[in-house]
């Protein structure tokens, strides 16, 4: 069997994670998961878990380390054999540690945005709830205003992508990221890349990865 491979994308909301991961495991046919997608699908589904974080995820606020854990592992270990690219988990120290405990990462992707590219970003945000597809009115806007591209169902904005929510999701990000960061650059295996413009960016993580997969 080829050798698995295991990364992480971390970075402030609205940094374009989802948006890279997409890319990334469409080219290099990695599993992707989101935690925040995944959170939704579970709040969606009215699942015992999703009842827990919805206060959070209304609230802008971090849903607990322990829940998180709880939740994302055993899902994680479902694709014990596969190669897979989280995005948004592991968010804290406590998340790092409990994964660390079970999978050893290949590689972690940083992603650097000054705030005010974040802020326009977010405004323009609007997503499809069921699926997750995420649309940006000016850098991919649906096809037909306000409508999935697949579903043609409504697209929605969420609650904490304004800007008052997003402003204390950033101060939180700050916080919690830095000692995560600290960690994955300790292992030698964290890449930070900073720009304004994701395609921009994407030429350099996409290299990055075809030397890291391929070696
Ligand atoms: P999420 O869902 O992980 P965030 O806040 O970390 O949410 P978010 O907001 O989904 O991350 P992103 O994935 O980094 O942002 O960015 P994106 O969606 O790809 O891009 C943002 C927008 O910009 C899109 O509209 C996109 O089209 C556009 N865009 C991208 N690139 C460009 C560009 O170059 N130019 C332009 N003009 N536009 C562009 O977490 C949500 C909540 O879940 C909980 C927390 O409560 C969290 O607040 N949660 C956790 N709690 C605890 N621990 C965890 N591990 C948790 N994970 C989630």
């Amino acid at each position: 069997m080829a050798k698995l491979f295991r990364a992480a994308i971390m970075g402030p909301p609205g940094s374009g994670k989802g948006t890279i991961s997409k890319r990334i495991a469409q080219s290099f046919g990695l599993q992707y998961l989101s935690s925040g997608h995944f959170l939704r699908e579970n709040i969606a589904a009215n699942t015992d878990a999703g009842e827990l974080v919805k206060t959070y995820i209304e609230r802008s606020t971090l849903v607990p380390d322990q829940l998180m854990t709880r939740l994302m592992l055993p899902r994680l270990e479902q694709l014990r054999d596969h190669s897979w690219l989280l995005d948004g988990f592991p968010r804290t120290l406590s998340q790092a540690q409990a994964l660390n405990n079970l999978f050893q990462l290949d590689l972690v992707i940083s992603l650097n945005i000054p705030y005010e590219t974040l802020r326009e970003r977010v405004s323009d945000r609007w997503v499809h709830p069921a699926s997750g597809r995420v649309y940006n009115m000016g850098f991919n806007p649906p096809r037909e205003q306000g409508k999935d591209d697949i579903t043609g169902e409504p697209l929605i904005q969420h609650d904490d992508d304004k800007p008052e929510a997003l402003m204390a999701r950033l101060r939180q990000y700050k916080d919690v990221a830095k000692p995560v960061i600290d960690l994955y650059k300790s292992q030698g295996i964290l890449h930070s890349f900073s720009g304004t413009d994701t395609n921009r960016i994407w030429p350099y993580i996409n290299s990055l990865l075809l030397t890291k997969m391929h070696t």
